[in-house]
């Protein structure tokens, strides 16, 4: 049986979306997303998991990105990198961006699940971690926050 779990991102302003989550059997079994965001304006947009899946005062309450191994900022590829660091999604002209990832760090199982917790997306592109300043290898420059939703278990 697949772990599934699913995210509704919402924000104050036009953009939303939903992200869809499946796992394999056992915490080493790449976690697949699928589903998409719109009213993005077109280009890339920094896509994260962050830690806290609290959204009382908006996108801003979810903290810092979902880093349980204390490691700098990365992009999806890289080794050293947060756990919740999921690069870019590109928006087309219609502003809207598919979502076809699989990320063999995110886990739905055990205790680095990232079910409970908040996924965001970004303003700005993120650079991954190679923008050569601070603040690059902790957010990536992403920007503001434009929606977020917590990721919750579905079946
Ligand atoms: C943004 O993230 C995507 C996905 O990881 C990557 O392919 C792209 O090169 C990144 N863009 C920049 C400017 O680093
Ligand atoms: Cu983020
Ligand atoms: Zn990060």
């Amino acid at each position: 049986m697949a772990l599934k779990a699913v995210c509704v991102l919402k924000g104050t302003g036009e953009v939303t979306g939903t992200v869809f989550f499946e796992q394999g059997q056992g915490d080493s079994t790449p976690v697949k997303l699928t589903g998409q965001i719109s009213g993005l304006a077109p280009g890339e947009h920094g896509f994260h998991v962050h830690v806290f899946g609290d959204n009382t005062n908006g996108c801003i309450s979810a903290g810092p990105h979902f880093n349980p191994h204390g490691k700098t900022h990365g992009g999806p590829s890289d080794k050293v990198r947060h756990v919740g660091d999921l690069g870019n999604l590109t928006a087309g002209a219609d502003g809207v961006a598919k979502i076809e990832i699989v990320d063999k760090m995110l886990t739905l199982t055990g205790a680095l699940s990232i079910i409970g917790r908040t996924m965001v997306i970004h303003e700005k592109v993120d650079d991954l971690g190679k923008g050569g300043d601070d603040e690059s290898l902790k957010t990536g420059n992403a920007g503001s926050r434009l929606a977020c939703g917590v990721i919750g278990i579905t079946q």
